[in-house]
């Protein structure tokens, strides 16, 4: 497929650059932001495949069955998860979004690099979606690699609005024969109580103890829990009585693309009796690594490769420091699923997080010195329910600034006793400095009283979010934003 190059990416920051320096003469007290003329600058700058494909998408009440329990709750079309977005890098994407609720709603593309103003974060870069109203998103995608998308709206990610967002590169290297996409949540919504009611009862601090999980730090190096123990844990919309089910030959290599869309679950996965090979973590590649157990944030993705052996696997999703399981089945011969509760050896190795992980040289950061360097410093206690970046609870915040062209290093320090993945969008950072030998990411599960530094090039003009991905923690303030100033 022929690409089409406009102009290259250099040629977009100098421009950018140049747009921002004329800027620079006006009598501001306040540099300027970067507006619509370097958001569209730098689309046109990206490549396009020549392709345009059409999507319609609505958010909607429905009610679904989850194991033979029926919840009404919002989802995207008529399924949980829902219908997965699927094009090619470089590709032009146009979705129609209608939004069939009954209060205002957005759609965000977690992890995918797009134009600001398409990143649909209400009040920030894109219009809330009104009851009965529309929005037409329009993109170019640059990166391959498994993404998805939810709202940035409240608590409405803990609702089922989520589903997966493929973009494919038809030059990938990766060999399988079939792949299975999996998606992880934790689940209340019309079986206990609403996403609301329950950021309610943590803010007023009359949460049912009996509901919360223990903040156990003791164990799994104290990465074990979120604030809430939930009725239920699924793989694709599927509770561990009602699994997903894949049919496979024995022998065949699977690439599984695991997305964990939890509101406050980190999970451990495993396939029973087998070695995964992770081989991308957020969309990009990484340099193969086996393990039998792997860690996954809230929004972190984590595509892996195994090869089927002969006979019924559960694919199990462990909610770290929760009681419960989620399951999902491979088979590939005869015999019969073990039970619902069990759960394989493999959920008590070592689990593998991406700390582990190389980058592969190709998508290495240039080397280079931080041109500027930020500091996140993650603080909050469950009383009062508060989580902080920078000591601020959003929107009462500092933005961060940058430049475009600018190697920028943010030094994230997590001075509390939770885990909290950070998510930065709009870019995929590096783990390390630029040019090591990290993985790239765009969301970064932060030990608790631990650290890392990660860096990114700005060549996405904009006002970006970077938050925790605990749904819960980020309502109750912990987010900030990434200006780009002239
Ligand atoms: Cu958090």
């Amino acid at each position: 497929m022929p690409q089409v190059s406009r102009r290259g990416v250099l040629a977009a920051i100098v421009g950018i650059g140049a747009v921002g320096g004329l800027a620079g003469l006006e009598l501001n007290s306040k540099p300027r932001l970067l507006g619509l003329n370097e958001i569209q600058a730098r689309e046109s700058a990206l490549a396009w495949s020549g392709k345009i494909k059409s999507f319609e998408l609505s958010a909607r009440l429905a009610k679904i069955d989850l194991g033979g329990k029926i919840a009404s709750t919002w989802v995207y079309g008529d399924s949980l998860p829902g219908k997965t977005i699927r094009v090619n890098k470089n590709d032009r994407v146009k979705i129609s979004f209608t939004n069939e609720l009954i209060t205002p709603t957005s759609v965000h593309w977690h992890g995918l690099a797009i134009r600001n103003d398409m990143d649909g974060v209400p009040r920030i870069t894109t219009p809330e979606v009104l009851p009965g109203h529309n929005f037409d998103f329009d993109f170019i995608t640059p990166d391959s690699g498994t993404y998805w998308f939810h709202p940035h709206s409240g608590t409405q990610l803990d609702r089922g609005l989520y589903a997966p967002f493929i973009v494919d590169d038809p030059n990938e290297d990766t060999k399988y024969e079939r792949e299975w996409i999996l998606i992880l949540d934790d689940w209340t919504d019309g079986i206990g109580k609403n996403p609301d009611e329950i950021l309610t009862d943590l803010m007023q601090g009359t949460s049912d103890t009996s509901s919360m999980a223990g903040m156990d730090m003791g164990s799994m190096s104290g990465m074990d829990s979120g604030d809430i123990t939930y009725p239920m844990y699924l793989i694709n919309g599927r509770p561990k009585n009602d699994p997903d089910l894949l049919t496979v030959r024995p022998g065949e290599r699977i690439r599984i693309r695991v997305i964990n869309a939890a509101a406050d679950t980190i999970f451990h996965v495993a396939l029973a009796q087998h070695m995964m090979t992770i081989t991308h973590s957020d969309g990009f590649p990484v340099k193969p690594y086996n393990t039998a157990l792997l860690r996954v944030g809230m929004g972190e993705r984590y595509d892996v490769v195994v090869t089927v052996g002969d006979g019924v696997f559960p694919f199990v999703a462990e909610p770290v420091g929760k009681p419960d399981i989620a399951r999902a089945l491979i088979r590939s011969g005869s015999g019969s699923a073990p039970a619902e509760t069990f759960r394989p050896n493999e959920l008590s190795d070592t689990p593998l997080t991406a700390y582990s992980l190389q980058a592969v040289e190709k998508v290495r950061l240039p080397t280079r010195k931080p041109d500027r360097i930020h500091d996140l410093l993650l603080t909050g206690s469950m009383n009062p329910y508060q989580w902080k970046i920078n000591a601020r609870l959003y929107p009462d915040i500092k933005p961060l600034t940058v430049k475009a062209g600018e190697m920028c290093r943010l030094r994230i320090r997590n001075m509390s006793m939770m885990p909290h993945p950070i998510h930065l969008h709009g870019h995929t950072f590096q783990l390390g400095s630029a040019g090591g030998s990290g993985a790239r990411k765009d969301t970064v599960l932060v030990p608790p009283m631990g650290g890392v530094n990660v860096d990114f090039l700005t060549a996405n003009p904009g006002r970006w979010m970077i938050h925790c991905h605990n749904a819960y923690h980020a309502e109750a303030g912990m987010m900030t934003r990434l200006e780009y100033t002239a």
